[in-house]
């Protein structure tokens, strides 16, 4: 099949075309129109063209269905060498990519680039899992006999992924799918389809074969129509929890394994022995990186009386400091909010909580009347809580800090847990006890002890507990468990040797 790819990295004042990957092809959609905007400056298009239609939504399932066999059954040189010049494509172009991030979701340049280069490391480290073992093999209680168990890979998978990290979560679901065999239909966030298309440009540009992945840039139902589709084996899904429990729903009907990474209120606990420069330090990185819209991002602290007036003064003087603007000038360390809408919604949740009782607003909270006012941006928002507040529940994804005090350390932990979500927390201190406490009893699948509640290694389990996650943890040998299915062998020979 003829693969013509999207036109070269696209600098500021460029204007991409949006096309998507059906079958191993490059069309041009078949649905309504989608225009792709810079946050910090909205009247700038970064890539414009047509969403995907229904029409090519079923034909990018039919060329995963009918990829499949051929690619489950390539032995794992071949899966992982195509796996592994897509990382080094990845890396080639990560200045360039990286620089196309900033513009397109509007994290800054330096969590741009470093955001194509993590998805090179998780290529990387997918593209080597064929030469780790695959099964396991149990002893018989009768003789002769052994039992294995095989890891199969389970057919074409439905990857949904959401704006904020446009080029890393993509490449932590599609990487081991490919790599256990399986082929992709993937819908990314409509948000941002440039970063979404140099992915599968990477990979076509590694090899890989036509149909194994198709991209679909569409809305809300198409993703619907992808995951219900009778083509498809199994869901992978990161976004909202509301979204995702709709999700869960539907498969649940279907009888359709799903995989979720959902909301998160991520909590910092600061004892009363930290080292409180390098609390400030993480908690700032935690709340602001990528303008606090990350499902790890801490937007609760828990600060123990002891240390809390010194460490609010020092963490609001720090949130006061941090110089907001254009993500692609280097100085900047935070820029803006994926759209305007997202900003006004953010906004319209803290002016609401700053007239009740009990909350105090310590940085931020009002959007800028400056030249920034036309851009998606917000300041570091710092807000002091006394008691319970919607701001301490409701996951505002955004550069929004909520701060409530504790009587002790062990109250101060028991706060962390005050949340329906259990995605990551962080706890800084040195005190053995309170670290023992901690492992034992903050309900998260992510626990940090001195650095900040944000943050993933390709080679770990991610993925979080209570309202946070659905199904099997994401990325390291913990991805095997979704993206392949097990049969137990019992393994004879029918009689002996000689015959
Ligand atoms: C990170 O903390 O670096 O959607 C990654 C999210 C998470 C990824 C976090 N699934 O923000």
């Amino acid at each position: 099949m003829t693969v013509s790819a999207p036109e070269q990295a696209s600098g500021a004042g460029t204007v991409a075309t949006i096309r998507h990957l059906v079958a191993g092809s490059w069309t041009d959609g078949d649905g309504g129109e989608l225009v792709d905007t810079n946050p910090a400056r909205p009247s700038e298009v970064v890539a414009r063209g047509k969403l995907a239609g229904t029409e090519e939504l079923d034909a990018a399932v039919q060329g995963a269905v009918a990829a499949f066999p051929g690619w489950a059954a390539t032995p794992f040189p071949g899966r992982g060498e195509i796996l592994a010049r897509a990382a080094a494509v990845l890396d080639a172009n990560a200045p360039a990519w990286g620089a196309e991030l900033a513009r397109e979701e509007g994290k800054t340049l330096a969590e741009g680039v470093g955001e194509v280069r993590r998805a090179a490391e998780i290529f990387r480290f997918f593209a080597t899992e064929g030469l780790r073992p695959i099964g396991e093999v149990y002893a018989s209680p009768r003789p002769g006999e052994q039992i294995q168990l095989v890891h199969r890979p389970v057919g074409p998978v439905a990857v949904i992924t959401p704006f904020n990290f446009p080029i890393a979560i993509p490449a932590w679901k599609i990487a081991p799918a490919l790599a256990y065999g399986n082929t992709v239909v993937w819908k990314p966030a409509s948000s941002v389809p440039l970063l979404a298309m140099r992915l599968a440009e990477a990979l076509v540009e590694a090899g890989l074969p036509g149909g194994v992945l198709s991209l679909v840039i569409g809305e809300g139902a198409i993703g619907g129509r992808l995951v219900e589709h009778p083509g498809i084996s199994r869901v992978t899904f990161t976004g909202s929890t509301g979204v995702g429990r709709r999700l869960i729903e539907r498969c649940g009907a279907l009888g359709r394994p799903i995989q979720t990474e959902m909301g998160g209120k991520n909590a910092a606990a600061v004892l009363g022995d930290a080292d409180l420069e390098l609390a400030v330090d993480q908690v700032i990185a935690g709340a602001f990186r990528s303008t606090g819209q990350k499902c790890t991002a801490t937007s609760r602290v828990v600060v123990t009386d002891a240390v809390a007036d010194e460490f609010v003064a020092r963490l609001t003087a720090r949130a006061d400091a941090l110089a907001v603007g254009d993500p692609t000038d280097a100085a900047v360390q935070m820029g803006p909010l994926v759209s305007g809408a997202a900003r006004d919604g953010v906004l319209a949740a803290v002016a609401g909580a700053t007239g009740r009782a009990g909350v105090r607003l310590l940085a931020g909270g009002t959007a800028y009347t400056d030249e920034r006012a036309d851009g998606a941006f917000l300041p570091p928002t710092v807000v002091e809580l006394a008691g319970d507040d919607p701001l301490w529940r409701e996951e505002l994804f955004g550069p929004v800090l909520a701060v409530r005090r504790a009587a002790t350390d062990r109250e101060a932990l028991e706060l962390v847990n005050d949340s329906v979500f259990g995605l990551s927390a962080a706890v800084f201190t040195d005190n053995l006890q309170a670290v023992m406490t901690a492992m034992e009893t903050v309900d998260v699948g992510i626990l940090h002890i001195n650095s900040e509640t944000a943050g993933a290694d390709p080679h770990v389990p991610f993925g979080g507990s209570k309202e946070s996650g659905f199904g099997p943890k994401e990325q390291g040998r913990a991805a095997r468990e979704f993206f392949t299915t097990t049969t137990t062998v019992y393994l004879k020979a029918s009689g002996p040797l000689e015959r």
